[in-house]
């Protein structure tokens, strides 16, 4: 039998995980002849809620899901898994944006880094889910030393999603025609979603939208798309982000087809005047279970400003977050 791929998963009794891992388990992220097993970690008081997901989960027979680990115990989670999906912390309220969550959500990266440090295979792939995911994930590399840190990267394929979505809609277009969409920064209203590389079908999408739309419209509709969820059902993203998690963790593992490319935040390597090892959002092409950044795309001006800006949040964050980071 196929060695079983270890997938740990943190905050698993919460919304985004139920209906992140039937999907795992029924094979969406290693593909359809491998079998996994979930390493499943919770909060002490959330043990018992995660006992009934376990439940569900073996009532399913997933014939891909060799066995479910629960457990508080981070060690145990984290030990020797081959991928990591950060997803417990405290979601977003009405009202409030990523950022207010950091002093709070930044501590549980830094615990969690020092463990993944401790236990984890030096190769884990790491997904950072919970926000503010970068900056999180940015903690979690700083305390993790052990682990490849190209390894460590969030999540912005929901907001990659969301964009072809978005532009698919506003141009009667199927979204399997949309290819080569950016989301360029951070996970927050600063992402700068860029269509000027996209085509849809044979055509540039630029040629096929106003630019007025492209800038004035589109960037701030996708930027705004969790808080407009939050408003509109009073809870943030839990089915879309979940599908977010699984597009990026598959492409990344069973690579990006010929022709597109995906984004996905990642440490930066300098590329298009980033700060080296903010993690930063980039589109990217994935084969063999690795990434690479598409570095020779043409920016215009007025997107490169909004680049930087993204980029100068991020170097907030990470100030605001400058006692979580070893020295
Ligand atoms: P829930 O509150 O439903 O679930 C979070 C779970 O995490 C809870 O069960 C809680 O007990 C657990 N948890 C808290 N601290 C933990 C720790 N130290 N170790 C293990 N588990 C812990 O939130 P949910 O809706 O699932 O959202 C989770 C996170 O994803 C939030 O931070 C949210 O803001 C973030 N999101 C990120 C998105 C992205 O695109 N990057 C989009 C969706 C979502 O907003």
């Amino acid at each position: 039998m196929t060695q079983p791929k270890r997938v740990a998963i943190t905050g698993a009794a919460g919304q985004i995980c139920y209906s992140m891992l039937f999907r795992i388990a029924a094979g969406d992220i290693y593909g359809p002849n491998q079998p996994v097993i979930l390493h499943l970690l919770e909060i002490t008081p959330a043990l018992g809620l995660l006992e009934a997901v376990k439940m569900e989960l073996d009532d399913c027979a997933f014939p891909l899901l060799a066995d479910v680990v629960v457990t508080d115990d981070p060690k145990v989670a984290l030990n020797g898994v081959d991928a990591a999906l950060f997803v417990g912390a405290k979601p977003r309220g009405p009202g409030m944006e990523r950022s207010d969550l950091i002093t709070d959500n930044g501590k549980i990266f830094s615990a969690l880094g020092a463990v993944l440090n401790e236990v984890g295979s030096p190769e884990c792939k790491v997904c950072v889910v919970g926000n503010p995911a970068n900056t999180n994930a940015f903690i979690l590399k700083a305390n993790a030393p052990n682990i490849n840190p190209r390894n460590i990267t969030a999540l912005t394929r929901l907001d990659h999603n969301r964009a072809i979505s978005q532009l698919a809609g506003k141009t009667d277009a199927l979204v399997s025609d949309i290819n080569r969409m950016v989301i360029w920064g951070n996970h927050s209203t600063t992402q700068v979603p860029d269509i000027s590389y996209a085509s849809i079908g044979d055509k540039a999408a630029k040629d096929c939208v106003d630019s007025d739309w492209a800038l004035n419209d589109f960037i701030p509709t996708v930027a705004k798309r969790g808080a407009a969820v939050i408003n509109a059902r009073g809870s943030s993203s839990a089915a879309s982000a979940a599908n977010g998690v699984i597009d990026h963790m598959a492409s990344w593992i069973q690579g990006t087809p010929d022709g597109d490319w995906v984004s996905m935040a990642v440490p930066s390597d300098g590329s298009y005047g980033i700060e080296e090892g903010l993690i930063y959002s980039f589109p990217v092409t994935c084969k063999d279970g690795d990434y690479t950044i598409i570095t020779d795309l043409e920016v215009s001006d007025v997107i490169k400003e909004k680049m930087i800006a993204s980029q100068t949040e991020l170097q907030d964050e990470k100030n605001t977050v400058a006692h979580l980071l070893p020295s």
